[in-house]
């Protein structure tokens, strides 16, 4: 039996806490021990024999039990009954009546821990909490009676509340766990996690106190975030401005989080938000000057205070807008960006990761080096938004990813209790609208948003947490929603009883206001002067901006925006000497280091290739990576299972086979002078996408790509497709040189391995905004990649990537191809004679080699096959010279895999018709019109195959 002579009182409480949360948890002696009674736990611990002395002066020890009274009715909607009370059977010896009543304390404790949260006060609209059994002393088995309660004593819990009996840490619990603040923290799987939040939650380590000079500046705040609401609405009425209204606290959080980031030596806060309360961010956290959103009002009014955009971009409405500003605290400035976002609720969450990711980057070493200090990401969610949007999902995924991780994310939903029109029992399934993010073992704070001194101790306790253990950390900020969806809405047509009480609802700064008359902080007079002060400030300023109407308004000058360019003159080819090197350093592992010999076998082709010819595709995007590296261009690759790459062609990280340790040559590159970050993803598109367009916007100097695992899947990214990559740079002056790389090509897969949908891409092609590429030959992408990388004008490019080709030997280039040239937008047919072509079949990607090595091909002397590398911007003059070539010509035949409704063809059509000279036709040979892209059956894919290049060619 377990020697219980040396045991420590809080040792035996912190087991009998672990044994009472799960029995199996402790030691096998300590849960004998446990279990069979009671008396020598008793004799060991003062506090336990102090109990047992109380219990038996108080009459035999026996504890009152009867039977729990009936459970309280549910109150909300969705209240789930919690799981039942558990308590040890009733007691008869004094040694084991102490030990179920210390069971009982520390059973309701744990109540307060896990379930405190709905008992707490957390709608300003005064919504009673539903409440929990568990939180009730009196229905423990044995009932905790304020008698017993006075007995038990507190240093026997485990708590971190004052008091000396539980009498006196009830009341202490309840006020921590079910006040303006409440806490979800038991789920977390961590105990050191768990552990650290009880304790600072419970000594309130983090509650703010502030001073009289802290709550004047706390009104003043709020006081300028209402005021500019209030002016808007009544200067402009009826326009859109998203009032942050009933969340107004949301300003002043933000103000702590930037200054505690600032302390923490952070220098970056990068954000990402919807509508609601966005302007207000703009003006008051990001500092932009009430004219320049006040000319935005106007400019729905007057065409004079409108900002044509010189490059013929669209724009975008003005709760779209990103903005970047200096903000100085204490510990000095700090640059605060607001990122640029589409309607798309929570779209802009995976492209603010990447941001802060690029931010936190050092890319001047091998791999990169992250420092989760130097910038901070922020996220506000909306409360329909947050469950709801699977992106949401997508990115708290990638919190704790080696490629991925910002050091921790503060997550605020800016929870006015409703969606538009739609009530919370309409838009999930959860409870709370910050469920989810249980399931990612996220500590979760609600805070009154009406209680702006909780709300500030929200904070601090997240940037703490966030400090401490480097993950996300969730605020739920209940407030509610003052007015409509927007100012154009009437709130009362669909939630009537909720608008009138909103109506009966005093602002959060008079609440304030109120408050700090009371405190004698501030005079009832001060705080007038103060709303007085403000509407005063935005008035001058309005009328100033009037006064610049008619005087010709300065052309905003987008940042970041770069002319395109060709990039013809950019040089791609790399000397032949230094791709030796790099080859020979690609190849080479460190002593010991076992490659598998299967692998190796194949590795060591790349050897010969550079004097025998056969430089396939993963060679030559090896040696464009590596060859921009030793020039200072850092790179970024990520994708599904990227590092050896979906069909085994890139092996860039190899694995020892002895001890599976990772190993990568290019990060190893002796002359390299920038990153090489390297990244399987996780399996998703639309966060790891908008991940990678985050992070080439903040790394512009970068190379960033990201692969889909077969090109057919890049719709699961539609939204990052359409609403950042091809259309940024129209709405919000934005680019990047981010890089998609798409498995495309007919090949018998099926219909979900096959396209790429270039349609897509091609239909979203306007005003060069993106690159499309679409190449035949490994050296044809390496210069394609290099001038990607070195174009001093950055757009995105797209490019579709081969499957089969990564192998075919007429695809792979000899070691001149990537010496010299660089990449060509269109390739000509060097067997045609030119005299003798009577057609021109033009084709891109694969099916070029289908039609070349036909059986066909060799009779077929009056045809020409030439290829389309590069399908946006359609290479003009390169494409009329091709058909100008042929003297003969009667005929252009497009020649594709896709079906009619897709591929290239009804995008280039139009390009190709104005570049035939008079009396050449142009014809269409493909899969004719088709709902999906391509046959199921591997039969019906060689049949149609053979049947386009048969068409094409038969003369
Ligand atoms: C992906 C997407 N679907 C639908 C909408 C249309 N919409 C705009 S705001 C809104 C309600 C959002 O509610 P919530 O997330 O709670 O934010 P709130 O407006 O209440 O601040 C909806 C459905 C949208 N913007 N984005």
């Amino acid at each position: 039996m377990h020697d219980v002579d040396g045991l420590n009182a809080g040792y035996a409480s912190a087991l009998l806490e672990q044994y009472l949360e799960n029995p199996e948890g402790v030691p096998s002696e300590w849960r004998a021990l446990f279990e069979s009674g009671a008396s020598e736990l008793v004799s060991t611990h003062p506090g336990l024999a102090r109990l047992v002395e109380l219990l038996q002066e108080d009459g035999n020890g026996h504890v009152a039990t009867g039977p729990p009274p009936p459970p309280a009715p549910a109150r909300a909607a969705h209240a789930a009954q919690p799981s039942p009370v558990e308590a040890p059977a009733p007691a008869e010896a004094p040694d084991e009546t102490a030990l179920a009543a210390v069971a009982a304390a520390m059973a309701l404790v744990t109540s307060y821990r896990a379930y405190g949260h709905l008992a707490a006060r957390l709608d300003p609209l005064g919504g009673e909490p539903v409440g929990d059994p568990s939180l009730e002393p009196e229905r423990r088995e044995p009932k905790l009676t304020p008698e017993l309660q006075r007995m038990i004593p507190a240093d026997i819990l485990g708590v971190h509340v004052p008091g000396e009996t539980l009498a006196d840490v009830v009341p202490q619990l309840h006020q921590v766990y079910c006040g303006t603040s409440a806490y979800e923290i038991e789920h977390i799987s961590d105990h050191e996690q768990r552990v650290w939040l009880r304790t600072v939650i419970e000594s309130r380590r983090y509650h703010h106190t502030l001073d009289a000079e802290q709550k004047r500046r706390l009104l003043e705040r709020l006081t300028e975030v209402e005021g500019f609401e209030r002016y808007l609405r009544r200067a402009f009425l009826g326009q859109k401005q998203f009032s942050i209204e009933g969340l107004d606290v949301m300003v002043p959080m933000l103000d702590e989080a930037i200054a505690l980031s600032a302390e923490e030596g952070g220098h970056e806060v990068v954000l990402g938000m919807a509508h609601r309360g966005r302007l207000n961010v703009l003006a008051h956290v990001i500092g932009r000057p009430y004219d320049t959103i006040l000319r935005e009002f106007e400019g729905e009014r007057t065409l004079e205070a409108v900002v044509a955009d010189p490059e013929g971009g669209t724009g975008d409405v003005k709760y779209h807008l990103g903005a970047e500003g200096t903000r100085r605290t204490a510990a000095g400035e700090i640059t605060v960006t607001l990122a640029s976002n589409p309607s798309h609720l929570e779209a802009v969450d995976p492209v603010v990761e990447g941001r802060t990711r690029a931010e936190q980057t050092d890319r001047s070493t091998r791999t990169g080096y992250v420092d989760s200090s130097v910038a901070l990401a922020v996220q506000i969610h909306g409360d329909a938004a947050f469950p709801a949007q699977g992106v949401v999902a997508e990115t708290l995924n990638l919190a704790d990813l080696n490629g991925y991780s910002t050091g921790g994310t503060l997550h605020v939903i800016a929870n006015n209790q409703i969606g538009f029109t739609t009530d919370p029992a309409d838009a999930r399934s959860t409870r709370y609208s910050s469920d989810l993010a249980k399931g990612f073992d996220l500590p979760i704070i609600h805070v009154n948003a009406d209680d702006p001194e909780a709300a500030i101790s929200a904070v601090r306790l997240a940037m703490a947490f966030r400090r401490r253990f480097g993950t996300d950390v969730v605020i739920d900020l209940v407030g509610y929603r003052r007015h409509g969806h927007n100012e154009q809405d009437e709130a009362a047509y669909t939630q009537p009883l909720m608008a009138s009480r909103i109506e009966q609802q005093p602002s959060v700064r008079e609440q304030y206001a109120e408050t700090l008359v009371d405190e004698g902080v501030v005079s009832q007079e001060d705080a007038d002067a103060m709303s007085a002060r403000v509407d005063t400030t935005l008035k001058e300023a309005h009328e100033r901006l009037k006064t610049t109407f008619g005087q010709g308004v300065p052309a905003v000058a987008y940042e970041g925006r770069i002319p395109a360019s060709s990039g013809a003159d950019v040089v791609t080819a790399v000397p032949a000497e230094r791709l030796r090197t790099l080859n020979d350093e690609l190849l080479r592992v460190p002593d010991g280091f076992t490659v598998n010999p299967k692998l190796a076998r194949q590795l060591e082709r790349r050897r010969v290739t550079l004097d025998e010819g056969g430089i396939d595709w993963g060679q030559g995007e090896e040696l464009a990576f590596a060859s921009l590296l030793v020039e200072g261009i850092p790179v970024r690759l990520t994708g599904q299972d990227t590092e050896r790459g979906t069909f085994s062609h890139r092996h860039l990280v190899l694995h020892d086979v002895q001890n599976g340790q990772a190993y990568a040559p290019i990060q190893n590159l002796r002359e390299a002078t920038a990153s090489f970050e390297i990244h399987n993803s996780p399996l998703s598109e639309e966060a790891c996408l908008g991940f990678e367009y985050g992070y080439s916007v903040a790394a512009p100097e970068a190379l960033v790509a990201w692969e889909a695992q077969f090109g057919d899947f890049v719709n699961g990214a539609q939204v990052a497709v359409d609403q950042f990559i091809v259309s940024g740079l129209s709405k919000w002056g934005q680019t990047s040189r981010l890089t998609l790389l798409l498995p495309h090509g007919y090949e018998g897969n099926g219909p979900e391995h096959s396209s790429a949908r270039l349609e897509r891409f091609l239909q979203l092609a306007a005003q060069e905004n993106i690159r499309i590429a679409n190449c035949t030959t490994a050296a044809q992408y390496f210069h394609l990649l290099r001038r990607q990388a070195l174009d001093p004008s950055a757009r995105p490019l797209v490019v579709t990537t081969p499957k089969g080709l990564l192998r075919l030997k007429q695809a792979a280039s000899a070691l001149t191809d990537l010496a010299d040239g660089g990449f060509r937008p269109v390739l000509a047919d060097p067997a045609a004679d030119p005299g003798e072509v009577r057609r021109l079949v033009l084709c891109s990607g694969k099916i070029y080699y289908d039609l070349a090595g036909h059986e066909l091909r060799p009779e077929a002397r009056s045809v020409a096959i030439g290829r389309l590398e590069q399908l946006y911007p359609f290479p003009v003059a390169d494409a009329a010279e091709l058909v100008g070539s042929f003297p003969q010509l009667g005929e252009v035949v497009w020649a594709q895999e896709e079906p009619q409704n897709m591929g290239a063809w009804r995008a280039i059509r139009h390009r190709l018709e104005e570049s035939l000279p008079d009396g050449v036709r142009l014809r269409f040979v493909g899969r004719p019109w088709r709902a999906s892209p391509s046959e199921g059956y591997p039969t019906a894919h060689l049949r149609e195959q053979d049947r386009i290049v048969r068409e094409a060619l038969s003369t």
